[in-house]
């Protein structure tokens, strides 16, 4: 680990003294991925179901994750909230094993968000939790480890943007007086404390899933020097994944292609490309109510129902789903979303086999269903459908058998080349989805 640090050093210092970038940098735009990231990259499209999580000082105001900014705050008093955070019923247990109960496989969660604050134990500066709290632990440490024992996978959300730092300067689109010195030295920010921080996540929690990134949005035109940062993380821990939410198409050095708000391609939400890449694995972020961070106002809990249905038709889009949950300011998971996860975890544990290590089907998803395929199986998805009979486009192979997943009926399918005829059984009240598998000749 220290002779590939130093050998970095090295590549990064030549780079600098002689500036000629693309030649000789450890550059992404020439980025191999190493077998052992191709690898990755199938097992986290295998794995389907993620639980991103959003937690940091500020969910102690109740007021979502942006409640710095959106209350145009000093930081002087938003500096006082980490001395009152003292998360004391945090269980890393307890939330890794909510994690599995809802069927996930992989849980993303803010090392830190766009406040800046370490959610970790960071010796790139005292904007941190041991440093700055009464709880004085660090909860990614617990987390990971705890990860590592019941077998998840654990991500770190990082946001690029620094609301805190002095040296996030010439400040982006979210800037406004909170107090900060109107000068700063950008690359001594991405450089030495950026990259300073990445190199504690990945080399002080043991293996991890990847790098989330977030922020770059903030300053689209900067210099954000990718190509350093990312071949710091795959040098690192060349099975962590880069999963950058700068709503545009992928970059070199990036592993997958993530979606906020929206399924691949669709942009509802507003920030979205409809640009999909058939190059990477896929993965649409959205919350279980509608906040990130805890906010205390909101109701609006999805139901069980339409968590599945999000993560059918994201399963059906060749995508992944990643389930954001806003945990209290005192370390506990609140029960409406504990239960809403449990009732998908029961669910996934009939329906897992039609969604876990499968890709999107062969036949386009539309608004009745999706399809999604594994070998010589098609699981056909039908979501919002209230006729008998479903007929469906041509498939280009014949169909030997068909069952309904549930109770393993026969299904009766009639196949031409104008398409696939086949009666589905009425939706029972309550029912997100009716799968019948095809088995293909
Ligand atoms: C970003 C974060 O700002 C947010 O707090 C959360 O972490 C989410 C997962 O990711 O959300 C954004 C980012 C950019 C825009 C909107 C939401 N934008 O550019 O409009």
């Amino acid at each position: 680990m220290i002779r590939a640090r130093i050998c970095f050093g090295k590549v990064v210092l030549t780079v600098a003294a002689v500036g000629i970038f693309s030649s000789i940098s450890p550059a992404q735009d020439t980025y191999k991925p190493a077998p052992e990231n191709l690898k990755a990259r199938q097992e986290f499209q295998d794995d389907k179901f993620g639980m991103f999580i959003h937690w940091g000082v500020y969910s102690i105001l109740g007021d979502g994750e942006w409640v710095l900014h959106n209350r145009k705050l000093q930081l002087h008093d938003y500096e006082r909230l980490p001395g009152f955070f003292d998360p004391e019923k945090f269980d890393a247990k307890a939330w890794v094993a909510l994690a599995k109960a809802a069927g996930m496989k992989y849980i993303t969660i803010t090392s830190r968000h766009h406040d800046g604050f370490a959610m970790f134990d960071s010796k790139l500066s005292d904007w941190n939790i041991v440093a700055r709290t009464p709880y004085k632990k660090d909860p990614l440490k617990m987390l990971a480890d705890e990860a590592h024992r019941q077998g998840i996978k654990l991500f770190f959300y990082y946001s690029q943007l620094d609301w805190h730092n002095p040296d996030y300067y010439p400040r982006g689109r979210t800037a406004w007086d909170n107090g900060r010195p109107d000068k700063g030295d950008w690359n001594a920010y991405i450089d030495t404390y950026m990259n300073g921080q990445l190199r504690e996540l990945l080399t002080n929690y043991g293996p991890i899933g990847g790098i989330w990134f977030d922020g770059m949005w903030d300053k689209p035109d900067a210099d954000w020097h990718l190509a350093k940062t990312y071949a710091l993380i795959h040098q690192l821990q060349p099975t962590a994944l880069i999963i950058p939410n700068h709503h545009q198409a992928p970059k070199p050095g990036e592993d997958v292609q993530t979606f906020e708000r929206d399924l691949p391609g669709r942009n509802t939400a507003g920030f979205n490309t409809t640009f999909v890449t058939d190059q990477l694995p896929l993965e649409s972020c959205n919350t279980l109510n509608g906040s990130w961070g805890f906010d205390i106002g909101d109701d609006k809990y999805k139901s069980a129902e339409e968590i599945e249905e999000m993560l059918v038709r994201a399963a059906g889009n060749n995508s992944n789903l990643l389930l954001n949950i806003g945990p209290l300011p005192n370390g506990e998971i609140q029960e409406e979303f504990a239960t809403r996860l449990r009732v998908v975890g029961e669910w996934l544990s009939k329906y897992g086999l039609s969604i876990y290590g499968t890709r999107g089907g062969p036949i386009a998803p539309g608004d009745w269903g999706v399809t999604t395929q594994k070998g010589d199986t098609v699981y056909v998805h039908v979501l919002n459908w209230k006729a008998p009979l479903l007929a469906l486009p041509p498939l280009t192979r014949q169909v030997a058998s068909a069952q309904e997943l549930i109770n393993g009926t026969k299904v009766q399918v009639a196949q031409s080349e104008h398409g696939v005829v086949f009666p589905v059984p009425a939706p029972e009240k309550g029912q997100s989805d009716r799968v019948i598998v095809l088995t293909l000749k």
